[in-house]
């Protein structure tokens, strides 16, 4: 690809932000500009609101926050889902478009959910400009682990197998190079909920990524659910009286950990969401892969933040606040 002009989001350390502009190819950064608001302090009450840049209207992003309902036990159930992947280029910061591969044209893709015991059955269609497959975290015959069966352009494949165990878990395309196929946008959620439903709760889905939009093999941007900044801009309103449950996944591909810090209290943390045993908290640190259950209880009415306690990521779009309402 040719080289093109980039404009890359920095804070300086002053608390400054800045834009510095560079040489680069890559993906998608053809004659963009941004438009950060440079010399102005960045105190976190300027990045509540309209004061914030980030892509998009305030329910964009309903669908992949919160998840469909949990549903009950019930022996020969059969669980559908159609994913078609296709590439798409998708504006991921004000200015800044990311050549995406998708799976139904967002990324991360769908939640997908089912029951335990479910017979889950997922219709993949190939709709893009590389082979892909899904690979499902989980318990599955050998033959439906998306490793094997290469699913070129134009075809499909079904994957089928009952659902199992009870827990959090990921889908992501296995096709090599698969750090470049995994990075490009291809992986979503994965929920398989216990026969006897969790609680009832305010249920979030949160999955962490990064995306490299000057194609250097590093990320420029970080977010949950694939827009930096966003719940920063549309701060996430829950209730006091009802535990908020959040599904929380690490995607993000060339950082080696990534994690997520809450103000103003403490949560259980159910690794992989697969034990009663958990963790109580307001840091947990996940490997790519690493996935697991967070319930908060808040204490306080409020605007609280959240955000990966990796400062850079943070300052590059992961970040966001929670509204705590009565
Ligand atoms: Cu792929």
């Amino acid at each position: 690809m040719a080289a093109a002009p980039f404009v890359k989001l920095a804070l300086s350390d002053s608390g400054q932000a800045a834009t510095g502009t560079g040489q680069g190819s890559g993906d998608g950064m053809e004659g963009m500009e941004t438009t950060v608001p440079a010399g102005e302090p960045m105190s976190h009450a300027s990045m509540i609101g309209d004061a914030v840049q980030a892509v998009g209207g305030p329910k964009d992003l309903d669908a992949l926050l919160y998840p469909p309902r949990a549903l009950p036990g019930q022996p020969g159930r059969v669980r559908e889902y159609e994913v078609t992947a296709f590439d798409r280029d998708l504006e991921v910061f004000p200015g800044i478009t990311f050549a995406a591969w998708t799976y139904n044209g967002t990324v991360p893709g769908p939640i997908i959910r089912a029951t335990e015991g479910d017979l889950l059955r997922v219709k993949f269609t190939n709709a893009g400009s590389m082979a892909h497959t899904i690979h499902f975290h989980g318990i599955h015959p050998a033959n439906m682990d998306g490793v094997f069966e290469i699913v070129n352009t134009g075809e499909s494949f079904t994957y089928e197998f009952p659902a199992s165990p009870a827990g959090f878990h990921l889908y992501h395309c296995h096709v090599s190079p698969l750090k470049k196929h995994i990075h490009k946008g291809l992986y979503g959620a994965f929920i398989i909920d216990p026969p006897e439903p969790r609680p009832p709760a305010q249920e979030l889905v949160m999955v962490m990524n990064g995306f490299d939009t000057d194609g250097d093999g590093g990320n420029n941007f970080y977010s949950v659910n694939g827009r930096p900044f966003y719940y920063a801009k549309y701060p996430i309103r829950v209730s006091r009286s009802q535990t908020v449950r959040i599904y929380l996944a690490n995607l993000t591909e060339f950082d080696q950990i990534n994690s997520i810090h809450l103000h103003g209290d403490f949560f259980r943390y159910y690794p992989t969401g697969s034990t009663d045993s958990y963790e109580y908290t307001d840091t947990v640190m996940l490997c790519q892969g690493q996935r697991g259950i967070i319930e908060i209880d808040f204490a306080n009415t409020g605007l609280f933040m959240f955000h990966a306690h990796q400062s850079e990521f943070t300052e590059l779009g992961w970040m966001g606040f929670f509204e705590v309402v009565d």
